[in-house]
C-alpha cells in the first residue's frame, strides 16, 4: 500500500509539504512529472501534471528519498506545491486516482518508520510530542527524549537484566555445568543498582509528564467571588461568563496559556455550595475533582464568602494558595480563615496585586520544574512499565539465593518485558542470543 498526505497544516499557506510514501511512490512521481527522474535527496523544480488530462497542476519542489533512507523507510517522495487549498485538493484527487493508494491515517508516517525500525517507539512518541509543542519546556523536552537521551538509559537497563536473565537461565538449562550454584552475589549486586537507579527515576515528581500535558492549575471558591473573573483577567480574554449573579459557572473552563514559557492549564470551575439544582450540583461535583487532581489550586475568595471548610479537603489542602479578591470592598476583620496559609489579597475589579498570585504560580512552577534536565518519563505510560520493571526486580532480589531458578529467571523475564515495551521492543530472539553467549564458554 502507498499512503499520501499533506504534511504541513491546513490552511491557506506559503507552501504545503505533501508526502508520499511506499513501494508506489517511484511510479507516482514519473507519472505526475515530466522529464528526468530527480536525482536522490536533491530539490528539483518540477511540473506538476494531472497524468489522466496532462493538466498542469502546480509547480513544485520535488524531493525523492529511496527506502530505506527515508523517514518511513520506504520509498518516499515529498512535494513541495503551493499552500493553496485548490492546489492540495487537486493533488488528493491525482493521488487517489493511483491503484493501492490512499490517504495516510493520522500518525501513520511515524508508525512506519517504528515498524521499519527507523525509530523507537520513545522517539515515535517524542515527535509528535514537538509537533505538539506549545512552550519553550516542552519543545525543549521533546528534543531531549528524541535524542535518545531515555530510550538509551532504559535500553541499557534492559541489557543489563538480559545478561543477568542469560546466566540464570545457563543455570536451569547447564545444571551440571561447573558454575556456582547460588544466584551470585555480583550478579545481584548489578541488578540491586538498576534498581537504585529505577527508583531515582520514578521519584521524580511527574515532572515529564506535568510539562508535557501542562501544569494544571485550579480556581476553585464559593459563588459569585471572581473565579471567571480571573480566568479572564490571566488569559486576557473573555474565556468565561462573569455576572453579578451566583451560580454563573457550571461547567469547568479551561484555558492553555503559557507563564514564562512554562505550560498551563487553567481551569475555571462552578462556585461551590449547597445547591438543589442537579446541574449546578453536577457541577460543583467537577470542580472538587478538578481540585483534586490539579497541580495546584487558587483558592479564591471575597470579603463575603470567606469560609472554604467544606471543600477543603486533604487533597486540595497542600496544593492550595488562599486569595482573598475583592479588596476594593473592604476586609471584614471579623473573620478567622480557617488554613494556616497567608492569604494574597488582591481587586480584580481595580488591577491590584494580581501579580502576586502571578508570582506565587511562578514559584510553584519553577519549584515544580527545577529538575527537568534529568527527566526521563514523560508519559504515563512509561511510568506505568517501569514500576512494573521496579516490582518484578524486587521480587527477583527477595528470592533466596539457593532457591528455584525458574521462579527468579520469570522475574527477570517479566521485568524485561516491561521495561523493553517502553521503548517498544519486545524479543525473544535477544535473550536467547543472551543465553547462546552463555552456551559458548567451552563448547
Ligand atoms: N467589587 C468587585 N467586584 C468584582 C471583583 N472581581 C469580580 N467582581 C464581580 O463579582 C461578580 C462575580 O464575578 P464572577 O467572575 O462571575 O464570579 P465567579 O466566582 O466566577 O462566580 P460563579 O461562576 O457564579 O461561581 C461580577 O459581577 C464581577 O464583576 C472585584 O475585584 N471587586
Ligand atoms: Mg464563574
Amino acid at each position: 500500500m502507498t499512503i499520501y498526505a499533506l504534511s504541513s497544516g491546513p490552511g491557506v499557506s506559503g507552501i504545503a509539504v505533501i508526502r508520499i510514501s511506499g513501494i508506489k511512490s517511484k511510479h507516482i512521481l514519473t507519472e505526475i512529472t515530466e522529464g528526468k527522474f530527480p536525482k536522490e535527496r536533491q530539490a528539483t523544480l518540477k511540473k506538476i501534471i494531472d497524468p489522466k488530462t496532462n493538466e498542469f497542476v502546480d509547480e513544485a519542489i520535488v524531493l525523492w528519498f529511496k527506502g530505506p533512507n527515508s523517514y518511513t523507510g520506504e520509498d518516499m517522495i515529498e512535494l513541495h506545491t503551493h499552500g493553496s487549498k485548490a492546489v492540495v485538493l487537486k493533488l488528493h484527487n491525482i493521488l487517489e486516482n493511483f491503484e493501492n493508494c490512499r490517504i495516510a491515517e493520522p500518525g501513520e508516517f511515524t508508525k512506519l518508520a517504528f515498524q521499519n525500525k527507523k525509530i523507537n517507539l520513545l522517539k515515535a512518541e517524542s515527535i509528535g510530542d514537538l509537533i505538539a509543542a506549545e512552550t519553550e519546556l516542552q519543545r525543549k523536552q521533546a528534543l531531549r527524549i528524541m535524542s535518545g537521551i531515555a530510550s538509551n538509559r532504559f535500553n541499557s537497563w534492559r541489557k543489563e537484566l538480559i545478561k543477568a536473565l542469560g546466566e540464570i537461565e545457563a543455570k536451569i538449562d547447564f545444571p551440571d555445568e561447573d558454575l556456582p550454584a547460588d544466584i551470585s552475589r555480583k550478579l545481584k549486586q548489578n541488578v540491586e543498582k538498576i534498581k537504585k537507579e529505577i527508583e531515582e527515576t520514578l521519584n521524580d515528581e511527574k515532572t515529564g509528564e506535568i510539562i508535557r500535558e501542562g501544569f494544571k492549575v485550579s480556581i476553585i471558591g464559593p459563588p459569585n467571588v471572581g473565579k471567571s473573573s480571573l480566568l479572564n483577567y490571566l488569559s486576557k480574554r473573555e474565556a468565561a461568563i462573569v455576572s453579578e449573579k451566583a451560580g454563573t459557572t457550571r461547567d469547568v473552563v479551561e484555558v492553555h496559556l503559557d507563564i514564562a514559557g512554562f505550560p498551563i492549564i487553567i481551569s475555571d470551575t462552578a462556585g461551590i455550595r449547597e445547591s438543589n439544582d442537579e446541574i449546578e450540583a453536577r457541577g460543583v461535583n467537577l470542580a472538587i475533582s478538578r481540585a483534586e487532581d490539579a497541580d495546584l489550586n487558587i483558592v479564591l475568595l471575597d470579603p463575603k464568602n470567606l469560609d472554604f471548610k467544606g471543600f477543603f479537603n486533604s487533597k486540595i489542602a497542600d496544593k492550595s494558595i488562599i486569595v482573598i479578591n475583592k479588596s476594593d470592598l473592604g476586609l471584614s476583620n471579623s473573620v478567622s480563615l480557617k488554613a494556616n496559609k497567608v492569604p494574597i489579597t488582591i481587586s480584580i475589579k481595580e488591577n491590584k496585586n494580581i501579580d502576586k498570585v502571578i508570582d506565587e504560580i511562578k514559584s510553584k512552577l519553577k519549584k515544580q520544574f527545577l529538575r527537568n534536565e534529568d527527566i526521563l518519563i514523560t508519559r504515563s505510560r512509561h511510568r506505568h512499565h517501569l514500576k512494573e520493571c521496579h516490582k518484578h526486580i524486587n521480587s527477583f532480589l527477595k528470592k533466596k539465593d539457593s532457591e528455584d531458578y525458574d521462579k527468579a529467571a520469570e522475574d527477570l523475564r517479566l521485568s524485561i518485558r516491561h521495561i523493553g515495551t517502553i521503548v517498544g521492543r519486545v524479543d525473544v530472539e535477544e535473550i536467547l542470543g543472551s543465553i547462546f553467549e552463555k552456551f559458548c564458554i567451552g563448547k
